[in-house]
């Protein structure tokens, strides 16, 4: 039988998040009738490359979506706050990446490999919320742990990739590189110090209680995607000076009695994770390897002596992809399957 394909609409089509969600369109051969790209007038005239045909970059406008039936939005969350209840309204799903709309009740907050029938509830607004990278990859690791030995307290330190702060952050570091080795004042402007060589502890603004709204953002959304209010979390978000892949070291505390060996088999088997811990071998996740690929990896997984049930891990993944556009992809392959199948408010009304 052929396969339904889909309107789709990528608003922030120009940035680093909605170029992958292209890539993985492609890669993953989403079933796409026809595509608009969006973004502001910066960018309205260029033309993006699409499976083998340049489509025009088009200006994001509230009469865009007639017609769109999956909107994948990274265009920042002022935007998406503007922009995803018009295309919803119009008869659009839309899967947004920014932070605007996460802790909605009424908008699930989804990991297809972690809570995929909340994804349901997208019929309350037609919108379904992408979590923050650093979320997505610490609960892709964390769930097959809770589910077995029932998680209590959560510490996570962030070693976070300049790419999830955008095109100009990736061009910022870069930049800096050169000019420090060329003898040149270092300039900043989308950091707020010099990121090259350097570590920043703060992603983010900082909040009236100390912590950073990234680090807010990892404690709420943490919660919401497991279902679960009870797990202490504190989280701290720091930015390093690698281009794409994010590193994690994560501390649990579990209700019932774990080990090394047993977290380790429950991950073995774990959709979308993949082991990679023979530390003695010098074998451990990296985002010089881990960046590219799809899954979330784990290693250094050891005891934490100081606690009766305590684990330590570390967890790389690909910012880009299973961070924003690949997580956002997969949502949309679910709703695809088993929502929308020929049950779309609109057929498609364009095609490539
Ligand atoms: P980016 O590289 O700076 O790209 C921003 C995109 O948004 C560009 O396409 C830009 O278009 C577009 N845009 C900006 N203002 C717009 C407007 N007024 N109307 C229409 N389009 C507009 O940033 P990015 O890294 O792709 O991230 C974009 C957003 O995605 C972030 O702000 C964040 O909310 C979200 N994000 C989420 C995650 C996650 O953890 N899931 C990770 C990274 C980012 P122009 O080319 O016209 O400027
Ligand atoms: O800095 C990172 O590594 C992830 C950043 C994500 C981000 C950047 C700007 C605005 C977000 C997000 O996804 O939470 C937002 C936002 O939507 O608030």
């Amino acid at each position: 039988m052929k396969k339904k394909a889909y309107s789709v609409a990528i608003a922030g089509a120009t940035g680093v998040v909605g170029r992958e969600i292209l890539n993985i369109l492609e890669e993953r051969d989403f079933p796409v009738a026809g595509i608009r790209l969006l973004a502001s007038e910066r960018s309205a005239g260029e033309k993006i490359r699409f499976r083998g045909k340049d489509e025009v970059v088009r200006l994001l406008e509230k009469e865009t979506f007639e017609g769109v039936q999956i909107g994948l939005f990274s265009p920042g969350a002022s935007v998406s706050a503007v922009y995803a209840p018009i295309a919803a309204k119009a008869g659009c799903v839309v899967i947004d990446n920014t932070s605007h709309f996460r802790m909605d009740p009424d908008v699930p907050l989804v990991v297809p490999e972690v809570n995929p029938g909340a994804i349901a509830g997208y019929r309350k607004k037609n919108i379904i919320a992408n979590p923050n990278c650093s979320t997505i990859q610490m609960v892709v690791a964390l769930k097959p742990i809770h589910d077995r030995f029932r998680i209590k307290r959560i510490v996570v330190s962030t070693y976070q990739s300049v790419s999830g702060a955008g095109r100009e952050a990736m061009d910022e570091l870069s930049e800096q590189v050169r000019q420090i080795f060329t003898m040149r004042s270092v300039e900043k402007k989308v950091f707020p110090h010099q990121i090259a060589f350097n570590c920043l502890p703060q992603i983010d603004v900082f909040l009236d209680n100390g912590y950073t709204r990234e680090e807010m953002k990892m404690v709420d959304e943490t919660k919401k995607i497991l279902g679960d209010d009870s797990i202490n979390i504190t989280a701290t978000t720091v930015r390093v000076p690698v281009f794409v892949g994010h590193s994690e070291s994560v501390n649990v505390e579990t209700e019932g009695a774990i080990t090394p060996e047993a977290v380790k088999k429950v991950l073995r088997g774990a959709p979308g994770v993949k082991l990679m811990d023979d530390p003695k071998k010098g074998v451990y996740p990296m985002p010089v390897e881990c960046s590219g690929r799809d899954e979330v990896f784990v290693g250094r997984i050891r005891k934490d002596f100081s606690v009766p049930n305590g684990i330590n891990m570390w967890v790389v993944s690909d910012n880009l992809r299973k961070g924003a556009a690949l997580n956002a992809v997969e949502i949309a392959e679910v709703l695809a399957k088993e929502y929308l199948n020929g049950r779309a408010k609109h057929k498609a009304s364009f095609r490539v």
